[in-house]
């Protein structure tokens, strides 16, 4: 496995002992790079359209393949849902590309689908998420997941240093990438015993949904110190659920990913903390694996990208600012 050292803005200690004291994703965008009638063909399925963690991935997957002189076309479900991407998915198996870059929205229930591509003779790199059995692919790249769970313990621990009651907000049960936060933030808060762990909520992606989660959490245990929300939507419906329960600041928020509203709501003090991965540098290998696979040439089975941690006061930093995603593939 490679191990991408693209340097933390900061340290995890470092940043919160420091700190502390598109692209247009939609279903069928017009394809990017080469459009010559031989020029190889990708198609990127995102997990979720419109989220700006794969219109991040896009922006970087369209530019490496019109370095490469390659075609890639994005498509995305409208919700993170198998039942949406498998359909999108078998019409992309229908048009032939060469390669496609997937990240599936659940490891069984995608299974079958992707298993009928490879059969189809198309290569298969995995993107962000991955599925049960991965031996027919031809690369996998993600974020250190478990790792950024642990992470998110660690930070909330430095910003409730007295412990208490913590919770995990996550989308649903399935998903690889949030399943291993939310295994990495319980191995972590098992190891204190000054935090208990409430455990895992479901919200299925869906801002209200944990919005609410959050506000009948806090009502059943007004003493929860911190939430940790583990994506986008997660983090983004933690934020109004203590706000509305005028808990803003006391309860700390730490959430996977750093959107531009995410990015708000940490200068509003609302959330101290983001866990951004590296969503271009993923969509870059990811079309650079998926050519070496087309060529025929050695591809890397397992990449690892890592994470910056960003606070309202190491916000203005370069590395910080790189980390932000991205709305649209304009800037
Ligand atoms: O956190 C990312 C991604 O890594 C995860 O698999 C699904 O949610 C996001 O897209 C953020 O919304």
């Amino acid at each position: 496995m490679r191990r991408n050292n693209v340097v933390l803005s900061v340290g995890l200690a470092a940043a919160l002992v420091a700190s502390l004291s598109a692209c247009g994703a939609a279903e069928g965008n017009a394809p990017a790079g080469s459009t010559g009638g031989d020029a190889k063909k990708i198609t990127f399925i995102q997990g979720v359209a419109g989220d700006n963690f794969y219109i991040s991935m896009q922006c970087a997957a369209e530019q490496e393949a019109r370095t490469l002189g390659v075609s890639l076309d994005t498509q995305g479900p409208q919700k993170f849902d198998p039942t949406l991407q498998t359909p999108i998915l078998s019409s992309a198996i229908a048009a032939r590309p060469d390669a496609i870059m997937i990240a599936p929205t659940d490891v069984s229930a995608m299974q079958q689908p992707i298993d009928q591509a490879i059969a189809a003779g198309i290569k298969v790199v995995l993107v962000d998420t991955t599925l049960n059995d991965t031996a027919k692919v031809s690369s996998q790249i993600s974020s250190n997941n478990l790792g950024g769970g642990a992470a998110a313990f660690d930070a909330i621990k430095q910003l409730a240093p007295g412990g208490g009651k913590v919770l995990v907000i996550d989308n649903q049960p399935g998903i690889s990438t949030s399943d291993a936060r939310t295994a990495g933030f319980a191995e972590a808060a098992k190891k204190d015993a000054a935090y208990t762990d409430l455990g895992v909520q479901y919200a299925q992606n869906d801002v209200a949904k944990a919005a609410q989660l959050v506000t009948a959490a806090l009502q059943k245990d007004p003493d929860i110190v911190g939430v940790f929300a583990t994506n986008l939507f997660g983090a983004e419906g933690a934020a109004t659920g203590v706000r509305q329960a005028g808990k803003q600041g006391a309860v700390k928020i730490v959430g996977f990913d750093a959107g531009p509203d995410q990015v708000k709501a940490l200068q509003e003090g609302t959330i101290q903390a983001l866990i951004a991965q590296q969503p271009g540098t993923i969509g870059t290998d990811g079309v650079q694996q998926a050519v070496d696979a087309i060529e025929g040439k050695p591809t890397e089975a397992k990449i690892q990208t890592d994470f910056t941690i960003i606070t309202a006061q190491n916000l203005d930093s370069p590395a910080s600012q790189a980390a932000v995603y991205k709305s649209d593939c304009s800037g």
